[in-house]
C-alpha cells in the first residue's frame, strides 16, 4: 500500500487565493490593507528562507509588509526598542519575530514584549492562556495549518488516537490542545518517552515535530495512519527533509505530508490568516 500525499503547497495556494479576494473587500471596507511586520535577527539561511516566504506570501495575498533585518550582534534592549515602535505604530497589525534568536537574547522576554493584539504567532502568554482556556485567542500558525490540512483532506480527529512526537511551545503543545478540542484522544511523546515505537504504533493520527531528521520509520506507523511531518532540515545529502523517513513511512501510512511542500507552506498561509484576523480585531477596536 502507498500513502496518499497531502499537498500542502496546493492547499495553501487555494487558501491564499481566497484571502486575496477577502483583502480587496477589507480594503474597501476599512480604507487600508492589513500590514505585517517581520523582524529577523542575524543571517541564518533557513530563517532567511522562511522569512522571504512570509514576505512573498504577504505580497501575493495583497497585504502590506515590513521587513526589519537586524544584525546578530544587536542588544536585547535595542530589539525591544524596535518592538515598542511597532507596538505603537497604528499602521502595523501584526508583529512576528522570527525564531530562534541569538543566545544572548531572551526570547521569552521578546515574545512578551509584543502587544497581544498584534501577536500573529500566538506565542504571547496571554494568547497561550486563552487558547488553553478555550477563549478567543490567536492560534499559532503551524498547529493551525496542521488542523486545516486534516480538515481539507476530510480527516476528522473525533474519537481517534492522536500521537504527537515533540512538546515544544510552538508546535507540540498547541497542536495537542487543538486535537483535544477536535475530540481526539491525545498522547504527547518526547525525548524521554521509553518505547517510542510502542506509542507511535497506536496512532490513527501522528504528528511528528521532534526536530530529528528521519526519526519516524515505516515500522513505527500503524497501517493506514495519517502522518503529519513538521520537521524540516537537511539530510546527509544536503537535501531538505523532515522528521519522517518518507521512503519507508509512505509504504505503511494512509496519508502523509511531504517535506518540502507539506506543513511549511501552511504555516506561512496561516500567518496571513492571523494577520487578517489581527487587522479586523484592531479595526473593530477603534
Ligand atoms: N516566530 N518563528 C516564529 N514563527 C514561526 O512560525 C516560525 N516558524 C518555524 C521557525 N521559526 C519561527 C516558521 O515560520 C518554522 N517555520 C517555517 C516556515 C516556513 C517553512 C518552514 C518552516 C517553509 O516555507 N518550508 C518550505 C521549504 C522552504 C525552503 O525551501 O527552505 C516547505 O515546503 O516546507
Amino acid at each position: 500500500m502507498s500513502a496518499v500525499i497531502i499537498d500542502g503547497k496546493q492547499i495553501s495556494a487555494s487558501f491564499k487565493e481566497k484571502m486575496r479576494e477577502r483583502i480587496v473587500e477589507l480594503e474597501a471596507k476599512y480604507g487600508r490593507k492589513p500590514c505585517l511586520a517581520v523582524i529577523i535577527v542575524g543571517e541564518d539561511p533557513a530563517s532567511q528562507s522562511y522569512v522571504r516566504g512570509k514576505i512573498k506570501a504577504a505580497a501575493f495575498v495583497g497585504m502590506d509588509s515590513r521587513l526589519i533585518e537586524l544584525p546578530a550582534t544587536i542588544s536585547e534592549e535595542e530589539l525591544l526598542g524596535h518592538i515598542a515602535d511597532l507596538n505603537a505604530d497604528g499602521g502595523v497589525d501584526g508583529i512576528l519575530v522570527q525564531l530562534p534568536l541569538p543566545r544572548h537574547i531572551n526570547s521569552d522576554k521578546v515574545i512578551e514584549a509584543i502587544v497581544p493584539m498584534k501577536d500573529v504567532d500566538g506565542f504571547h502568554p496571554m494568547n497561550v492562556a486563552n487558547l488553553w482556556l478555550g477563549l478567543e485567542s490567536m492560534v499559532p500558525c503551524t498547529p493551525k495549518g496542521i488542523m486545516k490540512l486534516l480538515e481539507t483532506t476530510g480527516i476528522n480527529p473525533d474519537g481517534k488516537i492522536a500521537v504527537i512526537v515533540g512538546r515544544s511551545n510552538i508546535v507540540g503543545k498547541p497542536v495537542a490542545k487543538l486535537l483535544l478540542d477536535a475530540n481526539a484522544t491525545v498522547i504527547i511523546a518526547h525525548t524521554h518517552t521509553a518505547d517510542l515505537k510502542k506509542i507511535t504504533l497506536q496512532a490513527d493520527i501522528l504528528v511528528v515535530a521532534a526536530g530529528k531528521i528521519g526519526l519516524l520509520k515505516g515500522d513505527m506507523v500503524k497501517p493506514g495512519a495519517v502522518v503529519i511531518d513538521v520537521g524540516i532540515g537537511r539530510n546527509s545529502e544536503g537535501k531538505l527533509a523532515g522528521d519522517v523517513d518518507f521512503q519507508s513511512v509512505s509504504q505503511s501510512a494512509g496519508y502523509l505530508t511531504p517535506v518540502p511542500g507539506g506543513v511549511g507552506p501552511m504555516t506561512i498561509t496561516m500567518l496571513m490568516e492571523n494577520t487578517i484576523e489581527c487587522f479586523i480585531n484592531r479595526m473593530n477596536a477603534v
